[in-house]
């Protein structure tokens, strides 16, 4: 009772606190790059950019290209991701909240400044963010019938970077009693996350909804374990992509197999898209390694469970049915005894921090890590 009084008393406290004004300001922006996987990368860095500054970070909400519909979805942080684990590395407030409760006195419409390191090209007016030209930059803003008055073109000034200096240099440039809130019209983060910023995804967890939503999937459909969970990233878009990668060896999430410098090894395209025979393969060889009962497959195309299921007879292979929900995917993918990823993917990548993060194993599709001596 005590115990739940006192709960009750901290989320309270909480509330009246961080709906006050914070005199420090604070940091929101459109993440207006890329699918769930980019956007995730883009958080990171943007949490650590916000901290850097000592701004609360407004929790954007997750930008969404749905097949259905004309212009992207926005949907709230909290849908996915626990607010409260984030508050444990820097102040947060999703950005529903702020928009009610604070914008209307901190961030009144004649006030409302745009950020964006160089102009936007190809866009209507010249010298200017244009911050709500084309999808999702419209939509995003139009969520929350945000319009801008100006815009602030901050570069050559970085975001990267840490420490007083790089808060120095905002704090004279945008003093937060005259720029309280800094819009930006893309994550004010690098792309992919920055090495120092992997660690950061421990503040990442679940929401009780998707947690228990896996919870009930294991239970109910995996049911046996040890279980091992595959992605499989093998829709068009991605084999595309996969042709340029002698242009590109640093591509996309590569960084977490190869290394940083590429100390790990080099970027082939069996690892950027491996065939079927190699996928079975090396899946049967964790299979034995941890004497798997149960196969999970995420997949953006082809699952390849039939394929599986004649190569590995004893082993069950699962899937969520048709209209599979990414995120679902991504939970079961964290919680699997052992995580197969494909390690140019960033929807791999979000996967494979949370199961650093929980000292859980990953490997590789077609990627055999240099032994030390070969390093
Ligand atoms: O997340 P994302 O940036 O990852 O984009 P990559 C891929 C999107 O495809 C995800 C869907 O956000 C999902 O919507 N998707 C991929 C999946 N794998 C799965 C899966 O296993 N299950 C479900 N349900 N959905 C790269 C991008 O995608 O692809 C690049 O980083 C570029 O910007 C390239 O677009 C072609 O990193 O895999």
């Amino acid at each position: 009772m005590l115990l739940i009084l006192l709960v009750w008393i901290n989320s309270l406290t909480w509330m009246v606190t961080s709906l006050e004004q914070d005199t420090s300001g604070y940091v929101v922006y459109c993440p207006c790059m890329g699918r769930f996987g980019n956007q995730a990368d883009q958080f990171l860095g943007a949490l650590a950019f916000a901290k850097t500054l000592n701004r609360t970070l407004i929790l954007p909400p997750w930008v969404e290209y749905r097949p259905a519909y004309r212009t992207s979805v926005q949907v709230p942080f909290d849908t996915y991701f626990k607010v409260a684990s984030l508050r444990e590395y820097h102040r947060v407030i999703t950005m529903e909240t702020f928009m009610k409760h604070l914008a209307p006195t901190v961030w009144p419409p004649e006030e409302r400044f745009s950020f964006c390191p160089v102009a936007r090209s190809h866009s209507p007016k010249t010298n200017d963010c244009n911050a709500k030209y084309g999808n999702p930059f419209g939509p995003f803003w139009d969520t929350f019938g945000i319009d801008f008055v100006k815009s602030e073109i901050f570069g050559p000034l970085p975001y990267d970077g840490q420490g007083i200096h790089l808060k120095k240099k905002w704090d004279e440039r945008f003093p937060p009693e005259k720029f309280p809130v800094l819009s930006f019209t893309a994550p004010p983060s690098s792309f992919p996350v920055q090495k120092i910023h992997v660690g950061l995804q421990k503040y990442v967890k679940w929401s009780n909804e998707y947690e228990q939503k896996a919870k009930d999937f294991i239970k109910t459909t995996i049911v046996e374990r040890p279980y091992i969970g595959i992605h499989l990233r093998n829709g068009i878009d991605f084999k595309r992509a996969c042709d340029h990668i002698s242009d590109a060896p640093r591509m996309f999430a590569s960084a977490q197999c190869l290394g940083y410098s590429g100390e790990k090894g080099k970027l082939t395209k069996d690892i950027c898209f491996p065939s079927d025979d190699i996928v079975i393969r090396n899946v049967k060889k964790e299979v034995k390694r941890i004497k798997a009962k149960v196969v999970f497959v995420a997949s953006d195309n082809r699952y390849l469970i039939k394929e599986f299921s004649a190569a590995m007879k004893k082993v069950k292979f699962v899937k969520q049915p048709s209209d599979a929900s990414p995120h679902l995917d991504l939970a079961l993918l964290g919680k699997a005894d052992h995580f197969i990823g494909n390690c140019i993917s960033t929807f791999s990548a979000f996967v494979k921090r949370e199961r650093d993060a929980n000292n859980l194993s990953t490997s590789f599709f077609a990627f055999e890590p240099k032994k030390h001596d070969e390093l």
